[in-house]
């Protein structure tokens, strides 16, 4: 199984390059980010505690996190591979997935991480926020909270896989086909 860590700031592309790869390769997209937006739109008592943390530009609880993605990968049987985008964002995220994934004696093969300077990181949120519903997008004090949550709580998980050899540093900075190019390089020497 080819399972992969996409990686980086909030606004980095994990979501647009996911989709694009998803398309690519026909992996299965596991996003925590828009779980917790369904969960919140389907007004469940997950949801509702979620939203919360995230209106406030801050990471949903460990345990909330990891019940929704343990519950994600039992239902799935038939996946080639995963992609993981926006998860793990802690350490403690990164231990109980590398658990859950040795059970399924599949583990995570490359985390690619974007890299985006902090100002182009916050013009890209900004620019999504005026045009979708996203309150953590429309805001620019929250995005500075997220980018900040990013270099304290969830950057260090790049130093776990890098220790297990499998980080590969992206960037980020260029289009979204360029972007994508660079990631299609690194997984054609996985795939
Ligand atoms: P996420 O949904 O993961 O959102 P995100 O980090 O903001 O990035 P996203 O993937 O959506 O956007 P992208 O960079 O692709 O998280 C939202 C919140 O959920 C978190 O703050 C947290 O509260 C909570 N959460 C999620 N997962 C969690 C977890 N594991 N633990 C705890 N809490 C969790 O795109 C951004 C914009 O940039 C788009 O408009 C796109 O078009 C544009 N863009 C992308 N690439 C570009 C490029 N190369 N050039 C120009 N624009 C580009």
């Amino acid at each position: 199984m080819l399972n992969i860590i996409l990686f980086g700031p909030p606004g980095s592309g994990k979501g647009t390059q996911a989709a694009k790869l998803i398309e690519k390769y026909g992996l299965l997209h596991i996003s925590t980010g828009d779980l917790l937006r369904q969960e919140i739109k389907d007004e469940t008592p997950l949801g509702l505690e979620a939203k919360n943390f995230m209106n406030k530009g801050l990471l949903v609880p460990d345990d909330v996190v990891i019940g929704m993605i343990s519950a994600r990968l039992d239902a799935e049987t038939e996946a080639k591979g995963v992609i993981f985008d926006g998860f793990p964002r802690t350490i403690a995220q990164a231990e109980a997935l590398d658990r859950l994934l040795e059970f399924k004696k599949a583990p995570i093969v490359l985390m690619l991480a974007l890299h985006v300077n902090d100002e182009a990181l916050t013009e890209r949120l900004l620019k999504r926020g005026a045009t979708s519903d996203r309150a953590d997008d429309q805001n620019e004090g929250i995005i500075r909270r997220r980018i900040e949550v990013y270099k304290n709580e969830t950057s260090p998980v790049a130093n776990y896989y890098d220790k297990q050899s499998k980080l590969v540093n992206i960037h980020g900075e260029g289009t979204i086909d360029e972007t994508f190019a660079l990631l299609v390089k690194e997984l054609e020497e996985v795939a």
